[in-house]
């Protein structure tokens, strides 16, 4: 029996931005994980997604595979992807389609693969502007979440994380028909998220654990709920790098219960030539930054390289 972990609740719009800051700042430190309310994107909004994303889906295998994964955007088929290959040589079970950022980083062309109009009319339309609205919240919090730390709230933007982020926004299909109640299968198996936060939106049913204490065996494992209308937030790896490990970057797995689920994870990522390097409010003469400076997108592309090798 896993227990459900009770997160806080963060209200991006509360006009008390203090004291928003303060809990934000606890939860990271207690958890790496909260709910996050009045993010901009109604519950109507949050089902039309998962309507149109049942929709891509539901499509042929051959017609998802027109869009392969490339560049980080595109279809990936079951067992393609594996988020912790320590422990097994086998890819997990749940197709996804990744939408990466809508206008040009660092090509001419946007690389961006699209479902045809003809077969998902407005599909498109929808998307971009779930991708956008996302964006919007995570910049927002992402202000807030300076705040935290006790630097300026445009701290992420003068670093030049929030100039052309490389936030993808990946929409996820966990077949019911893989696992039963009885089964311990896992439909995203143990990881942790690389970037700065990661905003999901899930269709209800169950699935989401966390292990706060990554390092302890035997591992424990802590339902998180779905909340209707909220977002779950967590923090990544390059979050937990910046804070020297003050905010945690929490392992994190999905169990399939034998009901099909879909859910939609936008990670923000940094823009590509940020460097991320330990917050001084982070780190003093005692606690020495842990982590050596880094470029965002070097850290980005040898954390995607481990995922998709095996
Ligand atoms: C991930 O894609 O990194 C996830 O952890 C997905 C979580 C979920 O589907 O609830």
């Amino acid at each position: 029996m896993t227990e459900a972990l009770k997160l806080p609740i963060i209200d991006l719009i509360s006009p008390d931005r203090i004291s928003t800051a303060n809990s934000i700042r606890q939860a990271c430190i207690d958890y790496g994980f909260f709910y996050l309310v009045n993010h901009g994107m109604e519950e109507e909004l949050l089902g039309k997604v998962f309507e149109e994303s049942k929709k891509f889906f539901l499509l042929p295998l051959e017609e998802k595979m027109k869009m392969p994964r490339k560049e980080h955007r595109g279809y990936t088929p079951l067992y393609a992807e594996n988020l912790d290959p320590t422990s097994s040589s086998e890819g997990d079970p749940k197709e996804s389609f990744y939408i990466g950022p809508l206008e040009d980083i660092t090509t001419p062309v946007n690389l961006n693969q699209w479902p045809s109009e003809e077969i998902l009319p407005s599909w498109r339309r929808m998307m971009e502007s779930f991708y956008r609205k996302l964006l919007s919240a995570g910049k927002r919090l992402l202000s807030l979440i300076a705040l935290a730390l006790n630097v300026e709230e445009d701290f992420f933007e003068k670093v030049g994380a929030l100039d052309k982020p490389n936030a993808f926004l990946r929409l996820l299909h966990y077949p019911g028909e893989l696992g039963s109640s009885d089964d311990e299968i896992y439909g995203s198996s143990a990881h942790s998220d690389y970037g700065m936060v990661t905003l999901l939106a899930t269709d209800g049913v169950q699935g989401l654990q966390v292990c706060r204490e990554k390092f302890k065996q035997p591992r424990v494992w802590e339902d998180v709920l779905h909340v209707d209308g909220a977002l779950i937030v967590n923090i990544g790896d390059i979050m937990e790098r910046w804070t020297n490990c003050l905010f945690r970057s929490t392992l994190h797995r999905v169990m399939l219960s034998g009901k099909e689920r879909y859910s939609a994870a936008f990670f923000l990522e940094p823009n590509q030539d940020c460097m991320v390097e330990c917050l001084e409010s982070c780190c003093s003469e005692s606690s020495p930054p842990r982590f050596p400076p880094i470029r965002g997108g070097d850290y980005l592309q040898e954390r995607l390289r481990l995922t998709y090798a095996s």
